[in-house]
């Protein structure tokens, strides 16, 4: 279902991205505002992107539940599934800390945040003002749990709510994380019960995935036409002028997301992966381009899934663990992004950081990169939690909305990257100690 007449669908879903913001940004520049451009994007753009969006949304709960779940089971003994999920947590903090650091060192360097003339200081702070997004974020933000009430509530009291809420941004309770660690329970249970009397929970088990799969091949053939749909109303609905003063800030989270993208995650999935990061960034394209039009984790895990079994050859078992925890609790670039923008606003602000409070930067970004929603803008509540603690104006968040859409795209796509780096990687070290266990060189 791939491939139609020889048009691979990375390919398709290319030409629908760019002839999505080829029309986008024609219409924003030649028909600024103009009414019929607004009538297209709310009556056509908007609903097909959601259609597309929401024809994947709707498995994304039923495949995380039976691939973490057949993924540990099929690891079988319980030290292997320990093992596993040590090196996911170990490969999580360290690349996410290298990530981290590539922002902080940008930002410090180029200093965006400083030296803007007092014409686009004003206009900036102009925009915050009866901005009802920023007091809504500022608000959910200042509702947000505390790192041990996080903690807390990943055991959930209700998983079936967890499930059904999920993606309800008003929803108190722990959501998809909540999902992740019932599964995981569930699965090491299964995974240490009488297979005899559990092989037919199992089968069906594998069953339902198998059928949720062949639904992400159906949703992913709207991918194309979903794509270009989702990037003409981004693309003609951008702000130029909020970029332009912005330039700096944007090109430094971009560049600073380039790096991590290709350098470090190259430098990883060559050494630590034995994998040609030519090959390997080739066989992730339809996964890179998914995460950069949906701006979600999660609406690309499906995809990410599919390539990381059938273009990289993983192991089936320790990818779907990794991607789907990793879909949620390792998203890189937006612990990169948080970094720089929490250093941006306090530069914008005058705001001194010491470098005790970068530390903590540092840290609450880490963290913030495990506890983000994989969904669009999904950060954005975190990214004032740290502003907060650093002592920097929350409402500085307004300051950035207005480019945070096209940040918010680069960004998934480092996050979905780096779960099938961390894939990657696993999956070698795994195949390593037990090479060494057979005593194969
Ligand atoms: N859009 C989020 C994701 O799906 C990332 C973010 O909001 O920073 O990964």
């Amino acid at each position: 279902m791939n491939r139609e007449a020889g048009m691979p669908l990375h390919t398709r879903i290319f030409i629908g991205l760019a002839v999505g913001l080829g029309l986008g940004l024609l219409c924003n520049i030649v028909l600024p505002g103009d009414p019929r451009v607004q009538w297209v994007v709310a009556n056509v753009a908007y609903p097909a992107g959601q259609i597309f969006l929401r024809s994947i949304f709707m498995i994304v709960i039923p495949l995380i539940f039976t691939a973490i779940v057949l993924g540990i089971a099929d690891l079988g003994d319980i030290k292997k599934i320990g093992r596993i999920g040590l090196k996911t947590l170990l490969f999580t903090v360290v690349i996410t800390g290298i990530s981290v650091l590539i922002g902080l060192t940008l930002v410090n360097t180029v200093k965006p945040g400083v030296g803007l003339s007092e014409q686009s200081r004003t206009a900036l702070i102009g925009a915050l003002s009866n901005n009802e997004k920023v007091s809504g974020i500022v608000t959910s933000a200042g509702e947000a749990k505390t790192p041990i009430q996080t903690l807390v509530e990943i055991i959930p009291r209700n998983p079936l709510a967890d499930a059904v809420y999920a993606f309800d941004p008003e929803y108190r309770g722990g959501g998809l994380l909540s999902v992740m660690f019932f599964s995981v329970v569930f699965g090491v249970a299964l995974a240490v019960s009488d297979p005899r009397r559990t092989a037919p929970l199992v089968q069906g088990l594998q069953g339902l995935y198998d059928v949720i799969m062949k639904i992400i091949e159906f949703a992913m053939n709207l991918a194309p036409y979903g794509v270009a749909a989702l990037i003409f109303t981004t693309a003609s609905q951008l702000g130029f002028e909020v970029i332009l003063v912005l330039l700096k800030y944007v090109l430094v989270v971009i560049a600073a997301l380039a790096i991590h993208q290709f350098v470090t995650y190259g430098l990883i999935v060559r050494f630590f992966a034995r994998l040609n990061p030519l090959k390997f960034f080739q066989s992730i394209r339809e996964v890179m381009l998914t995460a950069f039009s949906t701006s979600s984790s999660n609406a690309t895990l499906p995809t990410a899934i599919r390539v990381s079994s059938n273009e990289l050859k993983l192991n089936r078992d320790i990818a779907n663990f990794v991607l789907t925890v990793g879909s949620t609790a390792n998203q890189n670039g937006t612990a990169l992004y948080e970094g720089i923008t929490v250093l941006f606003l306090a530069q914008f602000y005058g705001v001194e950081l010491t470098i005790g409070q970068q530390l903590t930067v540092v840290l609450l970004s880490i963290l913030a990169g495990v506890g983000t929603a994989g969904v669009p803008g999904g950060s954005l509540p975190l990214v004032v939690l740290v502003l907060q603690t650093v002592g920097v104006p929350a409402e500085g968040i307004g300051i950035i909305l207005g480019v945070d859409r096209i940040l918010d795209m680069c960004r998934t796509v480092v996050n979905v990257t780096g779960d099938i780096t961390l894939a990657a990687c696993v999956d070698a070290s795994e195949n390593r100690a037990s090479a060494k266990d057979t005593g194969v060189a």
